[in-house]
């Protein structure tokens, strides 16, 4: 006889109801206000990534969350990362969903440069796939860009971010007006502030994101929004020679600026240049369509929940997006990737955690340091080193306890993000920046521009030049401009806390500082002012104490309160006679895709001549060990841009790289400016 629990159950609060199935590790990213962070959930042991907001920080965009999760729990699909739970608490919202340790497709490119056109077609007819599939659901993405396409274990797409998707009431042929995504992959009606058909506008940012696969940059850019608005709305760019005709024609098809005359996606499966080497049209209908429910799946929850199969059936069902639906999305995605379909709790765990009945709560502290501390400890080493090993941007040695405590320090700034008006504000730097970017940009592409001019150019282009602009309205600056620049101070790497001590100005003078020890055995001169003094954490976020920041830091500190402690407990036993591992030098890490090799051998000289060129790049930055924590900052006190360069040692070849993260900020505007601090430090 099925049970009735629903009645049952309890609303507890949303951070014990996570932590009651899911171990949270670190962060891992962030997307506007969100916070990105690793977890595993618990009776599967799958790794999932937990989007957490604040509802609070969220304000007008929580009806965009809302959007976000709605369409997600309608669309289920081998190419669009999967929602497994929702908690919602009356200030925090935590999303559960599928974990791609491959990070975004953006960093594949722009490490590879460009991708060759038969790796360009792989991914594209994924990207196909997947829109094909929104578009029949009857939603249009609106915010197509290869940061929005992560990578997963089996290097394939995932397609993500669905807080601007639309999914017109009378279909998709029904007219939107809202101006929506980001401007360089925006289709001409949408930024002249037209009605448009979504899918429509859909079509043109895949032929913006196909250009890029293939060029490894956007084919309509410019620093200044007027002037990228009028290229759009011209629809005229240059084709690079390396393009074949296939790809041109194809390009040319999807950007047209007459919307009319783009192909549809479902056109598109069959285009000859999609279909080559495949001679087959693009697979795009659901391999998991929703509501299918998977037998050995319930069989597995019944057996544990010691319910009938029935009974299981009808609470899966019911499609909650709780943790039964977690549950049994995540046994799914373990049977699919021919893992056993086992979970790992006691019987009746799942059942038990939620229920009322279950007696006292647990905590986090609970979770992971009470019955066996020592052995939970290590379980959550190894998973943070599992997810170094898949994290392309985090390879350390495994097991290393001193990366381990360094990857748990790591804090990413939440930050409120872009509205897409404000995000085309982005793309106005102060001038002096703009003019840095700029020129450099055209440098470096001069030659290939060159010749992409002579080459043909993308027919059927509009000459017409259209002059309606949806401009960004004029913006209130805040009445007390609290981030008033501060200098930036140079620092060595930290060598003081291994002696567990504090160097003084005048012991950090002596032969301990790295650079100086450095600097004096090998004659290499310092550029730079180096402080006398070496404390911990430098720069900027020690200055910002009164701005409020501080105080995000301590709470996201607290957060890992407990896994901290116990780290440090574990790396105290794994270190005789030191509260924590020292760090003598940069990480050793494996040849990545976000790793830039330099050539040279000593670290500390790299991170000199990064250091170095930063405040003439206008970049603010703190800097921990070897570690740079950037950020730019607009007229208005608002941070463009976030990200973090990191000096590290190579395996093979033995050269120094520098590990690149994007944290916040338009991903092309990064690009160039890592490119530009890079090449200014002539390394
Ligand atoms: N960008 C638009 O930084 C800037 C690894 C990583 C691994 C993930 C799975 C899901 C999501 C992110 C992951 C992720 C946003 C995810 C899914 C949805 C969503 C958001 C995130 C970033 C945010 C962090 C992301 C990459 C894209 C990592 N991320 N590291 N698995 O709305 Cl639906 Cl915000």
């Amino acid at each position: 006889m099925p049970v009735e629990r629903t009645e049952k159950r309890t609303e507890p609060r949303g951070a014990e109801e996570l932590h009651k199935c899911y171990q949270v590790y670190d962060t891992i990213g962030s997307g506007g206000f969100a916070k990105v962070k690793l977890g595993r959930h618990i009776p599967t042991g799958e790794k999932v990534a937990i989007k957490i907001m604040n509802k609070k920080d969220l304000g007008d965009d929580l009806p965009r969350v809302k959007v976000e999760m709605e369409a997600m729990k309608n669309l289920s699909h081998q190419h669009i990362c999967r929602l497994y739970q929702v908690i919602e608490s009356s200030t925090q919202i935590f999303m559960i969903l599928e974990y791609c340790p491959g990070g975004e497709l953006f960093d594949y490119i722009i490490a590879k440069d460009r991708l060759s056109e038969e790796e360009t077609r792989v991914f594209f007819r994924q990207i196909m796939s997947a829109m094909a599939y929104v578009h029949s659901q009857g939603y249009a993405h609106r915010d197509l860009k290869p940061e929005n396409l992560l990578i997963d274990g089996d290097h394939n797409l995932k397609l993500i971010d669905f807080g601007l998707c639309a999914k017109p009431k009378g279909g998709l042929g029904y007219e939107l007006m809202t101006c929506c995504g980001s401007p360089a992959y925006a289709a001409p009606e949408l930024i002249q502030g037209k009605a448009y058909i979504g899918s429509e506008a859909d079509v043109w940012s895949m032929g913006v994101l196909l250009f890029a696969l293939l060029c490894g940059y956007l084919p309509f850019d410019d620093d200044n929004c007027v002037v990228l608005y009028r290229k759009i709305t011209r629809g005229k760019y240059d084709n690079p020679p390396w393009l074949s005709p296939g790809s041109i024609l194809l390009l040319n098809q999807m950007m047209q600026v007459d919307p009319k005359l783009r192909p549809a996606v479902q056109q598109l499966l069959e285009h000859p240049w999609v279909i080559q080497d495949y001679n087959s049209p693009v697979e795009w209908h659901s391999r998991q369509p929703l509501g299918h429910i998977d037998e050995d799946c319930i069989t597995e929850m019944a057996v544990n929940m010691k319910r009938s199969r029935e009974s299981t059936t009808a609470l899966v069902n019911e499609w909650r997006y709780d943790h039964v639906t977690a549950t049994y999305l995540l046994l799914l995605s373990k049977k699919q990737r021919g893992k056993p379909v086992r979970l790992h709790t006691e019987p009746n765990a799942i059942d038990a955690a939620f229920s009322p009945l279950h007696g006292r709560m647990q905590t986090t502290e609970d979770l992971h340091f009470t019955a066996d501390d020592d052995a939970v400890i290590l379980d959550s080493l190894d998973l943070c080193s599992d997810y170094i090993d898949d994290c392309p941007w985090v390879s350390v040695e495994r097991h290393t306890p001193q990366a381990v405590h360094q990857k748990m320090e790591r804090i990413t700034d939440d930050k409120r993000p872009a509205t897409p008006l404000e995000k085309r504000c982005v793309r106005s730097p102060p001038p002096e920046r703009a003019q840095v970017t700029a020129r450099h940009r055209q440098e470096r592409r001069h030659k290939e521009r060159q010749t992409a001019r002579d080459n043909k150019e993308n027919v059927g282009q509009q000459e017409k030049d259209v002059e309606i602009f949806a401009l960004p309205p004029p913006r209130t600056p805040p009445s007390s401009k609290n981030n008033t620049r501060h200098k930036n101070v140079l620092t060595t790497p930290n060598q003081n806390v291994a002696n567990g001590t504090r160097g003084t100005p005048k012991e950090g003078s002596g032969a301990k500082d790295p650079i100086k020890r450095r600097a004096a055995e090998t004659k290499e001169p310092t550029n730079i002012e180096i402080l006398a003094f070496s404390p911990e954490r430098r720069s900027r976020s020690l200055d910002m104490a009164g701005s409020g920041d501080s105080g995000k830091k301590r709470r996201a500190g607290r957060v890992f309160g407990s896994l901290e402690r116990g780290l440090d407990k574990v790396i105290t036993m794994l270190t005789p006679g030191k509260r924590r591992a020292p760090r003598d030098g940069p990480r050793k890490i494996k040849t990545q895709y976000n790793v830039t090799l330099t050539g040279q051998t000593n670290p500390d000289q790299v991170l000199n001549q990064i250091l170095s060129v930063l405040p003439e790049k206008n970049v603010e930055f703190s800097q921990k060990g070897y570690t740079v924590k950037c950020k730019t900052w607009d007229d208005f006190g608002k941070v463009t841009m976030a990200f973090e360069l990191e000096v590290c040692l190579l395996h093979r070849p033995e050269v120094v790289g520098v590990r690149r993260q994007r944290l916040k900020g338009d991903a092309w505007v990064y690009k160039h400016l890592v490119e530009d601090i890079l090449s200014s430090s002539s390394i």
